[in-house]
């Protein structure tokens, strides 16, 4: 579809029932990451297509193997240095500037796009890759960015190994992220759920709730997802379109 299409599309069937809801929650995954040349986890060409998971995303694969998460997590992160928002980030972070009323926005991305691409009111539920911290006391060092180069394991004061501060499988979401989030779900009256493949919980279960809670939900996704039967509305495509072609509308007299 043309961005043209798409937009004619977009202002006869959603804009007007997304006009009016005052109080918004989005869910976004890795695939509105894709479009700035990030890895989703999932699916052939994902991060996780040749190695499992559970060796680098998870308590015992990095007592296993701390080299190897390590190295992985640094490749990560200096893929990431080099990367800019997409035109989905973007675009989220105009619509939450020009929106009268609540504006959540809950990622379970660790690469901290949104807040480059200006959005404010951010949830992270899964932490940030940027960010390290003790794998045994949990204190942030306090010398700036620890980066693994292959040699030694970088290590905390208190002797513990340093880790990146995202959250794994088995492992507790930050408590007050997760509360809010919950509460943006049970409390607004649109959801989006963008880019997430609805698979990995707590977060999967923020759009059933809204959805439970009388919100109408809407999936951008260019594939189907385990909770597409239950949304009111699937947008299939890309993120950066979809949602440049709703902010269009939306800031259309
Ligand atoms: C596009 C696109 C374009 C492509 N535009 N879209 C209830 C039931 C069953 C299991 C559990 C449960 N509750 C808890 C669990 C266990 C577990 C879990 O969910 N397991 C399931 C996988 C079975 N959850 C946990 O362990 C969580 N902790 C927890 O629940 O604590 C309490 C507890 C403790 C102990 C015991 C029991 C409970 C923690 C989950 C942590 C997830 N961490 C990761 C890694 C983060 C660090 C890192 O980045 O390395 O987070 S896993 C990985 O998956 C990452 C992601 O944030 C997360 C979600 O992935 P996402 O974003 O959906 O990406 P993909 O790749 O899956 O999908 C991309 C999508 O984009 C696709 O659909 C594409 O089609 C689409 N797409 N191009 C729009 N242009
Ligand atoms: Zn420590």
């Amino acid at each position: 579809m043309s961005s043209t299409d798409l937009r004619a599309h977009l202002s006869q069937n959603i804009i007007a029932l997304i006009r009016g809801k005052r109080k918004i929650a989005i869910l976004t995954g890795a695939g509105i990451s894709a479009e700035a040349g990030l890895a989703t986890f999932r699916g052939k060409d994902g991060l996780w297509a040749k190695m499992r998971a559970e060796e680098l995303a998870s308590i015992q694969g990095f007592m296993a193997n701390p080299q190897l998460v390590w190295e992985w997590y640094q490749h990560r992160r200096d893929v990431l240095s080099s990367a800019q928002p997409a035109s989905g980030h973007r675009a989220l972070a105009e619509w939450e500037r020009s929106h009268d009323g609540d504006f959540t926005l809950i990622t379970q991305n660790v690469d901290g796009l949104h807040r480059l691409a200006g959005s404010s009111n951010v949830l992270e539920l899964h932490g940030n890759i940027r960010v390290t911290r003790c794998f045994k006391c949990g204190r942030e060092p306090i010398r700036g960015v620890v980066e693994f180069r292959g040699e030694e394991l970088p290590k905390c004061s208190c002797g513990g190994l340093l880790r990146p501060g995202v959250v794994w499988f088995g492992e507790m979401l930050p408590e007050p992220e997760l509360t809010r989030a919950f509460e943006a779900a049970e409390q607004c009256d649109l959801f989006l759920t963008i880019g997430t493949s609805s698979q990995v919980y707590p977060a999967a279960s923020l759009p059933v709730v809204a959805k439970e809670h009388g919100a109408t939900v809407i999936e951008i996704n260019p594939e189907e997802t385990p909770f597409t039967p239950h949304a009111d509305i699937h947008l299939s495509g890309g993120a950066g379109d979809i949602l440049s072609a709703m902010v269009l509308s939306l800031s259309a007299i």
